[in-house]
């Protein structure tokens, strides 16, 4: 149902003492310059506020009302002002919390500690195993061009993206993913994602992740308005080592005919390994070099093999990095 429930979670842990504190409540509905509440905390040395978590719960004015021929529910006007805060202590543990702070600034004694800790929170990630192709299946509905997604890699540049899409049309797309973080964004041009109750002439469609036995692994709420993202890792996505000694791997053009350059940025002195496998994860090709210098450049030839989707893995050193290719 689209909307009915917009929440805010809201984590506040305090375990100062001092002077009464006040919290102002923001939700990002309807403006998010204005508390929705404000809750007066009476601090004394015998009270600890722990794990506090709010969600706000808006009204519907007009009560539910029914479209014709749709079986969903809406609502005509949402009521912002029953400020509704509930508390959910059993969320708790879908929370993780970071807190830093600051200790011995400049070397002195602070002279206000009150400000030295911060603690903000975020939500658990999906992990899905590494070595696995991941197949990304779009259904479009009636207006397949509205429809579109982006892969990103977790520094932020596209890793695959498709578009244009026709309607109605069932799109499979295998990705083998290296270990590490991703974010998958679907986007929808006319704001009403692939259902919406309120218009049923789009149809209907799908967006999901699906593992090589068809399992559904995550499926995204149709009605997600213009976009929705779902970010996730693979693999064992807090290997330090990998963040601390990585390289840098340019691959083009992609998709490729005949000829696919190679540019890889990193230390210099190691051996440098391609391996090309087909979707069945079948090798067809394995190079191996030396780089000597910082940047290491090399051409594949790809005129001879079929067209299709491959998997080239770079080796470099002790670190891999997988990049899709399509050879056409
Ligand atoms: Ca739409």
């Amino acid at each position: 149902m689209r909307g009915f429930f917009y929440c805010l979670l809201t984590y506040c842990e305090f375990s100062e003492t001092g002077a009464q504190v006040t919290l102002d409540f923001f939700t990002t509905q309807p403006d998010p310059t204005t508390p929705e509440d404000e809750t007066d905390l009476i601090d004394d040395t015998g009270t600890t506020y722990h794990k506090i978590l709010m969600a706000y719960n808006m009204c519907c004015k007009d009560g539910l009302v029914s479209v014709p021929g749709n079986t969903n529910l809406g609502c005509g006007e949402w009521d912002y002002s029953c400020n509704t805060y509930i508390t959910d202590s059993a969320k708790v543990n879908s929370v993780i919390n970071f807190t830093v702070t600051v200790s011995n600034p400049n070397g002195q004694e602070d002279e206000y500690s009150y400000n030295n800790s911060y603690t903000t929170s975020f939500g658990d990630i999906h992990v899905y195993a590494d070595g696995q192709i991941l197949t990304v299946q779009l259904k479009t509905n009636n207006y397949g061009h509205q429809s579109s997604y982006i892969l990103y890699k977790d520094d932020g540049t596209v890793y695959y993206e498709r578009d244009n899409c026709d309607n109605n049309t069932l799109y499979n797309d295998p990705f083998y993913l290296n270990p590490g973080c991703y974010k998958l964004q679907i986007f929808d041009s006319g704001n009403d994602g692939l259902e919406f109750w309120a218009n049923p002439g789009q149809g209907e469609g799908y967006f999901r992740i699906l593992n090589a036995d068809s399992d559904i692994l995550y499926s995204f709420e149709p009605d997600f308005g213009g976009y929705a993202i779902h970010e996730f890792g693979i693999g064992n996505i807090t290997k330090i080592d990998e963040i601390a000694h990585p390289f840098i791997l340019s691959v083009y053009p992609n998709p490729v005919s005949d000829h696919l350059q190679i540019n890889i940025r990193g230390t210099g002195n190691t051996k440098v390994t391609a391996r090309l496998s087909n979707t069945a994860m079948k090798q067809v090709m394995e190079k191996e070099w030396t780089a000597n210098e910082k940047e290491f450049s090399t051409v594949l030839d790809m005129k001879d093999l079929p067209s299709g989707v491959y998997f080239l893995q770079i080796t470099y050193g002790n670190h891999s990095k997988t990049e899709k290719i399509i050879i056409f």
